[in-house]
């Protein structure tokens, strides 16, 4: 991190939410808290919000020309060297910001977004990932006044790409280290492909939901494992895989990955598909809620949305409404269970109800059931009998040379049996 206690002091920040479309003053409020959390996760210190209401974006500036005048001037006065929009702002808004602003940084959720991703990339993966992200984004808004923006100030948003010195080559440079991310990241990709292949029999459970929702905490509570927990926007950045036995009879693969938030940005979601992968390949996938926000149903749509960008939508779901201990979620829980029936109300923390949750994962890994035949010559009677266990025989016929039973079992006990045979 940049700005932690001991180096100099923190950047003063302002945001900046305006009201339009279709969104009301509480909702742009709702969506400035958001921010402010992950202006300070930046290391930024917020002194303050403004709002403005518009019925029409301005190509120039996203808000009015003198509006955008008047906040510079008060950032001036209130020592603030940084100016975070809510909205996206276009590559030529960004322009006119750096020309009217001088010496304030003014960027956007995204790029806030890109540069905590940053600070927390911790693996070979993640960094890659997030350099490559960050470069995506910062191409088309390279831009001679950006570059001194960076030469002369650094910090949160116009941190270049790799170190200090990126921004002071040009495009034509930035895109061969682009084409250099990708190919390392393919060879990242390969070896996590291996290693899933090697994973290919057992049913694979994947935690997904919006940041700092709890996942961590609750692959903790499920599988006894000591996965970094922290009150800090996307404390986890990379995927863990642990394997939990639920009960003697059910094995499964329960990953915990990265969070989600609104507005992530594009790039991200595609530089961050393979870490992703294990959700895109996951047999079920538990959502986990926050059910203490007030912003619930925004976070679970979402949630949603990045799923169906990953190509996951259609993927077996249960919904986790976590926190429950909660007194906020208290208030809103008639609402919740009138909203999602079908969730699975538990505390992670408290280790409140996690056993309703393994149940619900073993009655999901049973309902899914496949009718095959297997055959078997006389010579296998060891692997005959390891083919019948946690299985439906229906028929058994022993034929001139060989033996063919056909059974009935879960997906993945199948799958199971036809990776043991295939040894
Ligand atoms: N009150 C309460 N707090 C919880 C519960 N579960 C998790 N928390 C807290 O919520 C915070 C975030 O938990 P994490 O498990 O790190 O959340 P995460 O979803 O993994 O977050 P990221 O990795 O940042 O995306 C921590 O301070 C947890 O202690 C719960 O059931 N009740
Ligand atoms: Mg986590």
């Amino acid at each position: 991190m940049i700005n932690n206690s001991n180096s100099k002091s923190k950047e003063k920040a302002l945001l900046i939410g305006v009201i339009h479309g279709e969104l009301d003053e509480q909702i742009v409020e709702d969506h400035l808290d958001e921010l402010r959390l992950l202006a300070i996760t930046a290391g930024a210190e917020v002194v303050g919000n403004i709002t403005q209401k518009l019925s029409r974006i301005n190509p120039s500036f996203f808000i009015g020309t003198g509006k955008a005048e008047q906040i510079i001037s008060q950032a001036k006065e209130l020592g603030v060297s940084l100016i975070i929009f809510d909205d996206e702002l276009s590559p030529a808004q960004l322009k006119n910001f750096i020309n009217l602003a001088k010496d304030v940084k003014v960027i956007d959720r995204g790029a806030l977004i890109l540069d905590i991703f940053r600070q927390h990339a911790q693996t070979k993966e993640a960094q890659t990932q997030v350099e490559l992200a960050q470069l995506e984004y910062m191409l088309p808004r390279l831009s001679k006044a950006w570059s001194h923006l960076e030469r002369q100030m650094g910090g949160i948003g116009t941190r270049a790409g790799a170190g200090e010195t990126q921004i002071e080559v040009d495009r034509r440079l930035i895109r061969t280290r682009i084409s250099k991310l990708k190919r390392d990241l393919i060879k990242i990709e390969k070896e996590r492909e291996t290693q899933s292949k090697r994973r290919g029999n057992v049913f694979k459970v994947a935690l997904v939901g919006y940041t700092n929702a709890g996942k961590s905490t609750l692959m903790n509570a499920i599988s006894g494992a000591n996965v970094f927990v922290e009150d800090k926007l996307f404390a986890t950045l990379d995927t863990t895989i642990r394997s939990v036995e639920l009960n003697t009879s059910h094995k499964i693969l329960l990953s915990d990955t990265v969070g989600f938030v609104r507005k992530l940005p594009h790039h991200l979601v595609a530089t961050f598909k393979s870490t992703l992968k294990e959700v895109v390949d996951a047999d079920l996938i538990l959502l986990v809620l926050d059910a203490s926000s007030t912003q619930v149903v925004e976070h679970y749509n979402t949630i949603v949305e990045v799923l169906k960008e990953l190509g996951a939508e259609r993927h077996q779901t249960v919904v986790i409404m976590n926190k429950i201990d909660e007194e906020n979620a208290a208030k809103q829980l008639n609402f919740l269970k009138r909203k999602f029936p079908e969730g699975i109300y538990l505390s992670a923390l408290n280790n409140l109800r996690i056993n309703k949750l393994t149940q619900k994962i073993v009655d999901v890994m049973d309902k899914d059931f496949q009718t095959i035949d297997l055959l078997f010559s006389y010579k296998e009677a060891k692997e005959m009998a390891l083919a019948q266990k946690g299985v439906d025989v229906l028929e058994r016929n022993y034929e001139d040379d060989c033996v063919r039973l056909k059974v009935k079992a879960s997906r993945w006990r199948i799958n199971q049996i036809q990776a043991e045979l295939n040894k």
